[in-house]
């Protein structure tokens, strides 16, 4: 018995040490290499010219009536200035980067039509919007994928207030990652607060080679494990842009993650003085929040949206400033311009104190019954298949060849209870439905999209609503693309 274990001891430490070998020669790859060769020239230097962003201000909707709004979409190939040198060629919709910005109100019915010009299939889906099922842009789960050349038409009706995005879900991580993307901003029926300005801030990152073109999508270890970094910097489609406001001015900002796998760590800093400006943070995702609260660190998770005012005292120079290991750099400058009107500083702390009844129904319903939810198990791991290749799964089911389905019944409540086995976050996405994070501090919103910390646990409860197959997945997308994605079956 003893020597035999001896055999497989040793049997045990030559696979490891060759997983170590070939691990290795993975992780010191092509994409390393560009990645150190051009963060020098791009990420790491800050750049301060102001670059005037004059598109991403948003105005306020005044109609109180709804209407459909009839937009028409061409996926397409465009060249778009990014960094100094070469233009990039992205993937498009109508030409901008990033696509165009749909404002809308409660009630009001989205019309798509969407012509695809590219030379590979495509869909949208409409990221956090409580959508028809067949709407939901998932390619052989919800529709067939638009080919070549094809159309299709989404039409829904806009059931909430809040900040969404949309994007492909076909070969996901690249067709985001070359630009097919865009921001949905809807005004609530009610909105309390008060402001001066409203700015729309996406942001994303993107792998560019030293030619400003954007690098293959090779697989490696790496980006298997943590996803594709990219190592430009962008707010809306530009690197460190420039938005003006005035002294005294309460500023509505609304920032949504669009990176394939990028974390933000946001601060937002007077240059002058390096004093931190806090963050009133009014509404994650789907909803306002019943209460406001202020952080001077925003954490933004790839997939999320957050809807924050901020209260610039003084005239001068703002940065927003993102964190990483290897250090800090602005993405982003807000400069305060002096102005002769009233100090703004008491509609901020009116804005402190409000409480926000516009979902407060909904979530006690949701907290009332807890104790009838049925309980849902998620296992987030990942798992070496055969000797090289690594998967993600949930519950141990690799999507697509061995998808788990949830069943769910319409109108019941349900409790996802998530437990992450790995040291990376998962930020996981769930369509169509609106969860609410419990063991919190009786500060709610709706959520779609919720970060389970490194082996660590998260529980949301949800009512099953909109009869269907909905995605429920890791928003790092190469990890759901490496099969860390699941079907809840509402029937
Ligand atoms: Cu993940």
């Amino acid at each position: 018995m003893e020597k035999q274990s001896n055999v497989f001891f040793i049997i045990g430490l030559v696979f490891i040490t060759l997983f170590l070998i070939v691990g290795f020669e993975y992780y010191f790859n092509k994409e390393n290499r560009i990645y150190d060769d051009v963060k020098e020239s791009y990420m790491l230097k800050e750049v301060f010219t102001p670059q005037r962003d004059e598109n991403f201000y948003l105005e306020k909707i005044e109609r109180n009536n709804s209407k459909v709004l009839n937009l028409y979409f061409v996926a397409k190939k465009t060249y778009i200035n990014l960094v100094e040198g070469n233009p990039t060629l992205l993937w498009t919709y109508n030409d901008t980067f990033p696509g165009p910005i749909i404002r809308a109100r409660k009630g009001d019915v989205i019309n798509v039509t969407i012509k695809n010009e590219l030379d590979v299939n495509t869909t949208i889906h409409w990221h956090g919007m409580r959508v028809p099922n067949q709407m939901d842009g998932v390619p052989d789960i919800t529709q067939k994928p638009i080919p070549p050349n094809g159309t299709f038409n989404y039409q829904f009706k806009v059931l909430d207030g809040g900040i969404y995005i949309y994007h492909p879900h076909y070969n996901t991580p690249e067709q985001i990652e070359r630009g097919l993307y865009g921001g949905i901003v809807v005004d609530y029926d009610n909105d309390p607060y008060e402001y001066d300005r409203d700015i729309l801030m996406i942001l994303d990152d993107i792998l560019l080679e030293n030619n400003n073109q954007v690098a293959d999508f090779y697989k490696t270890m790496h980006t298997t494990m943590m996803g594709r970094y990219g190592n430009v910097l962008l707010v809306n489609g530009k690197v460190n842009p420039t938005y003006y406001a005035k002294e005294g001015e309460v500023v509505r900002l609304r920032f949504i993650n669009i990176a394939n796998a990028r974390t933000f760590y946001i601060s937002l800093i007077n240059r002058e003085t390096n004093k931190k400006i806090p963050f009133l943070v009014i509404g994650e995702d789907i909803s306002f929040s019943n209460k406001p609260y202020e952080t001077t660190l925003l954490e933004v998770a790839p997939g999320q949206r957050y809807d924050v005012l901020v209260y610039l005292p003084d005239e001068g120079n703002y940065s927003f400033i993102y964190y990483s290991n290897q250090g800090y750099i602005s993405i982003s400058n807000l400069i305060a311009n002096k102005s002769s009107s009233v100090d703004k500083v008491d509609s901020y702390s009116k804005n402190k104190n409000q409480y926000v009844y516009e979902n407060e129904q909904d979530f006690q319903d949701l907290i009332a019954n807890v104790d009838n939810a049925e309980i849902i198990n998620i296992d987030l791991y990942a798992e070496m298949q055969g000797m090289m290749e690594m998967k993600w799964s949930i519950n141990g089911r690799v999507y697509p060849d061995d998808t788990l389905f949830i069943p769910v019944d319409e109108g019941r409540y349900y409790i996802l209870e998530m437990r992450n086995l790995n040291s990376v976050p998962h930020p996981m996405h769930l369509h169509g439905q609106r969860m609410l994070v419990l063991d919190g501090d009786g500060i709610y919103s709706f959520k779609d999209t919720v970060v389970i910390p490194p082996n660590g646990k998260l529980r949301t409860i949800f009512k099953a609503e909109g009869k269907g197959l909905w995605l429920f997945h890791c928003h790092i997308l190469e990890h759901a693309q490496e099969g860390m994605i699941s079907v809840i079956k509402v029937s």
